[in-house]
């Protein structure tokens, strides 16, 4: 047998853990993941390079019912990674029963092609749940197979990443291979401070915050970034900064730490606040903000 590679596209209801379970094929942390809802906004490619094979995951958006423009490029992303997927893992978490997870189940039913039912968080579940989750699933999905998982505690994970390799069909690599994504540092940047920004702030404000890197300088010791942290109206803008400043300066402190590990050097993080009125509405600015 030749070269291996292949799409291996991860799908899923929010939060259910796709982008820790990306994070854990890789043995890296690449993309963000937070204990809210809808952190991932963008389909992210993450690349497992071996001597004879290429594993191109995706990270996806959780598939829900797109209620504004930001939200419909989210399920855009998903149905854009129905496509091109060489084997399809659909996520699930412990709990989470079939009949609960429409969006997921139709678009898990069109798919033709290998696929894998991950019921993750297993951590949380008793045997006995465990169990009646796997076989609802099951039931539901009779052609895929289904794998309890935790993500979180690589709970399955080396199995099914050999799993995945030897369902990939012979293929040359897509990606040279030294490559770990398809997105750039400015992009992993801006996903690192708007993890700080899910975790620090509640409510609207991180649905409604967007983050762009205007500048990404290297010198010898240090690497200088400006960033601006956009929300869509003057009160959310109030609320980043807080009073004099704090809530903003550990904002600051928490992304520049974030971005220290993943760059591995020492970095000075200039952050700026801005409005820019209700630009998760608005098709042309979701553009020029790379949805
Ligand atoms: N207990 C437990 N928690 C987990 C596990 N996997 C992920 N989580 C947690 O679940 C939360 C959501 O994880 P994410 O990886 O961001 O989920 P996601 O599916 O990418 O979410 P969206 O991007 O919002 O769709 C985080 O707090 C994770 O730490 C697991 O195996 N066990
Ligand atoms: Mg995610």
């Amino acid at each position: 047998m030749g070269h291996r590679a292949g799409y291996v596209n991860i799908i899923g209801a929010p939060n259910v853990g796709k982008s820790t379970l990306l994070n854990a094929l890789l043995g890296e942390r690449l993309v963000i993941a937070t204990p809210k809802a809808q952190t991932t906004r963008h389909r992210i490619l993450g690349i497992l390079n071996g001597d004879d094979h290429q594993l191109v995951l995706s990270d996806t958006p959780g598939i829900l019912e797109p209620q504004y423009p930001l939200q419909a490029s989210m399920m855009k992303a998903v149905d854009e990674a129905l496509k091109d997927a060489d084997v399809l893992l659909v996520m699930v978490e412990h709990g989470q029963l079939p009949d609960r997870a429409e969006g997921v189940l139709q678009r898990a039913r069109r798919f033709k092609g290998p696929m894998l039912v991950l019921v993750n968080k297993i951590d949380l579940g008793d045997q006995e749940g465990v169990a009646a989750m796997l076989g609802a699933w099951h039931e539901a999905l009779p052609e895929a197979e289904v794998l309890p998982v935790s993500a979180l505690h690589g709970f399955h994970v080396p199995e099914l990443r050999e799993k995945l390799v030897d369902l990939l069909p012979e293929h040359p690599p897509y990606f040279p291979k030294d490559e770990l994504s398809d997105r750039n540092t400015r992009f992993f940047i801006s996903e690192f401070i708007r993890e700080q920004v899910l975790e620090h702030y509640k409510q609207e404000v991180p649905y409604s915050t967007q983050v762009v890197v205007n500048s990404f300088v290297e010198e010898p010791d240090i690497v200088k970034i400006q960033a601006d942290v956009i929300v869509m109206r003057e009160s959310q803008k109030g609320i980043l900064i807080g009073r004099q400043g704090t809530a903003l300066r550990r904002l600051g402190t928490a992304a520049r730490k974030a971005i220290e590990r993943f760059l591995g050097s020492k970095v000075f993080l200039d952050l700026r606040v801005k409005v820019d009125p209700d630009w998760r509405e608005d098709a042309r600015k979701l553009k020029r903000y790379g949805y």
